[in-house]
């Protein structure tokens, strides 16, 4: 059953000028990605942020760290973009078939936005998919099976440094520049700023809400639960991703 909410949200997309969504775990956690914080099946519940992703834990620890995003590489690529991603590059094709903007800001760096067909993606957070040499910043994309040591070693360096990283942003790291500043373009023309499957809480990505406020767009969020900004935005609807995006889709 839809909500008055939804149907308010499908009539804002419907004359949205610039429509700016950002993205989280939350939004892949259909397609069996875990999310990071949830209380039950969250990545944190099992493992210490702290010791996997920081840049001090790398250098602490290598062989752990990457083994780690490894087997989150393999479980990415073995994922499937669902009706949620698919409900995401629809509503691109909409916005932008009328002339409007459309851009999605993922934390996500599993690539399902891509997958699923959306065209303008703004991975904040990096992608699980490349991996970058510590010695030479080079980037490269693996191929789609484990790696055989660990750490990775790399292909644009030999010596003792020789070694791969994931191309995310870890905590204490700053956001990619052009991502940053892709962003910040998005949000000059954002008139209906969209929050999905994310518990709002890291920042910069979380700022991008605050800023739509601040420039008076019109502001929704999807997620089951409650996050800081449930109570601030115009419309807030409890549900998941998969459902709630397809049916605001049917309703445009
Ligand atoms: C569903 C659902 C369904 C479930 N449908 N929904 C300002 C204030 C305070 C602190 C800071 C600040 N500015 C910077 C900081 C520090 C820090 C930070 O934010 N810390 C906070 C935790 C307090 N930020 C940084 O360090 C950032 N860098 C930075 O600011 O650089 C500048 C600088 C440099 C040096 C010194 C000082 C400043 C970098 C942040 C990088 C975050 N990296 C990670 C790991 C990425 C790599 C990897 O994948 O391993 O990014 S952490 C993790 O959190 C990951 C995520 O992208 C990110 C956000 O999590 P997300 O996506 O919201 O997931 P969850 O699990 O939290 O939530 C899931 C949600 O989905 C829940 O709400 C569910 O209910 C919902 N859900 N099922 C819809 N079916």
């Amino acid at each position: 059953m839809s909500s008055t909410a939804e149907a308010h949200l499908a009539a804002a997309l419907r004359e949205a000028r610039g429509v700016v969504v950002l993205t989280g775990a939350g939004v892949s956690a259909e397609s069996k990605i875990p999310t990071f914080r949830d209380a039950m099946s969250g990545l944190w519940k099992d493992f210490d942020p702290m010791k996997l992703a920081t840049p001090e834990a790398f250098d602490a620890d290598p062989a752990m760290v990457t083994k780690w995003y490894d087997w989150r590489r393999l479980g990415c690529l073995a994922a499937e973009p669902h009706p949620g991603h698919l409900a995401l590059a629809a509503l691109e094709r909409r916005i932008t078939s009328r002339g409007g903007a459309f851009t999605i800001l993922t934390q996500n760096v599993d690539g399902l936005h891509q997958r699923a067909g959306v065209a303008n993606v703004i991975e904040l957070h990096g992608s699980i998919m490349r991996w970058r040499c510590i010695a030479t910043g080079m980037e490269c994309e693996p191929e789609p099976v484990a790696f055989e040591t660990f750490p990775p070693r790399s292909p644009f360096h030999a010596g003792d440094n020789s070694m791969l990283r994931p191309s995310v942003v870890w905590f204490g790291e700053m956001l990619p520049e052009r991502a940053i500043e892709a962003a910040a373009d998005a949000m000059e023309t954002c008139d209906l700023f969209l929050s999905v499957g994310t518990s709002s809480v890291v920042y910069p990505a979380a700022g991008y809400i605050d800023l739509a406020m601040r420039v008076g767009a019109r502001t929704a969020e999807v997620n089951p639960e409650a996050t800081p900004y449930s109570d601030r935005v115009t419309w807030s609807i409890r549900g998941k991703a998969g459902d709630v995006l397809p049916r605001v889709m049917d309703l445009l």
